[in-house]
């Protein structure tokens, strides 16, 4: 017999990273939703201020820290701080991350590093750093905001996509050195999501029209829309969620059907 309290998060600390706006302010929504302690970082007190004024405005209790997450001592004082304020974290929502949108032959190294350093090093940073503590309770849920690009390249995200692909692999890795602990380590792999990150790429053109990429998106996903953070909610308490208790190494790609089509012939 099915028991749907297989997909509550009561009583469950989250970490979600980056969790000022965007994805990682969704998801945590929804965790908190779902009946977990959310707690959030962010890379200045701007945006952790941004961030506490909109989980208040939700009605959302929770703490909010300044912490650079490719920062491995502040990270770890991060996690300290977190059990000492809410309790040991049972949830890592590795979310936080940039991109850099640069030809790679015009891309300095510096801009790579960069990228690799959130989108990579820091989901492994963050990753160590509780992984101890889920060690102790017996179980432990780590989500990693893959990408697209954890499976497709394209001009311009020579560093994103590898620091993507690379977390698609870290994830498999992970679950392979933890599952004994009960530990379950997957990814969200989000499709074209309208957020700041992606505005660049929807803006109207001079003349009022779509933009050239906003109209091939639509052309290859199958439900010919951007998705929505609200269409990551679901996903995330899944995977939070004893629900998911024996999946792991997973990516689960929230795209539309993207990676599934060949997409529509221009008209
Ligand atoms: P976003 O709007 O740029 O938000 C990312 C958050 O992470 C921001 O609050 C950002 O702060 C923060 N951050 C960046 N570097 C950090 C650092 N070193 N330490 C702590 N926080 C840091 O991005 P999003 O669109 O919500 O995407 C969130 C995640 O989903 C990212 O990993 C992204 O790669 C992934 N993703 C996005 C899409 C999409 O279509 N939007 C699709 C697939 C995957 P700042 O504002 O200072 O940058
Ligand atoms: C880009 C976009 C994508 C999305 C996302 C797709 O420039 O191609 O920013 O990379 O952010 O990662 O899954």
């Amino acid at each position: 017999m099915f028991d749907i309290n297989a997909f509550s998060l009561k009583g469950k600390v989250a970490l979600v990273t980056g969790g000022s706006y965007g994805i990682g302010y969704a998801i945590a929504q929804a965790l908190h939703g779902a009946g977990a302690t959310v707690v959030f970082n962010d890379i200045n007190q701007e945006l952790v201020d941004r961030g506490l004024a909109a989980y208040k405005k939700d009605g959302i209790p929770t703490h909010g820290y300044v912490c650079d997450v490719t920062d491995e001592d502040a990270v770890q004082a991060l996690v300290q701080q977190i059990e000492k304020d809410v309790g040991v974290i049972d949830i890592l929502v590795n979310n936080a991350g940039i991109i850099k949108r640069i030809p790679m032959h015009e891309m300095s190294a510096a801009d790579f590093r960069k990228v690799i350093d959130v989108d990579l090093n820091a989901p492994f940073i963050c990753a160590k750093a509780v992984i101890p503590g889920m060690i102790k309770k017996g179980a432990g849920k780590i989500i990693n905001i893959c990408s697209m690009m954890s499976e497709l390249g394209r001009e311009t995200v020579s560093a994103y996509a590898a620091a993507k692909g690379g977390l698609k692999m870290l994830t498999r890795n992970i679950c392979s050195e933890y599952g004994e602990h009960n530990i379950q380590c997957n990814g969200i792999g989000p499709g074209y999501i309208e957020t700041q990150q992606t505005a660049p790429l929807r803006e109207r053109q001079a003349d009022g029209s779509r933009h050239p990429f906003d109209q091939f998106i639509i052309a290859k996903t199958p439900a010919a829309r951007w998705g929505t953070t609200q269409d990551l909610m679901g996903p995330a308490v899944f995977l939070a969620s004893e629900a998911s208790n024996f999946v792991n190494g997973h990516i689960l790609y929230v795209d539309g059907g993207i990676l599934a089509y060949i997409g529509k012939q221009p008209q």
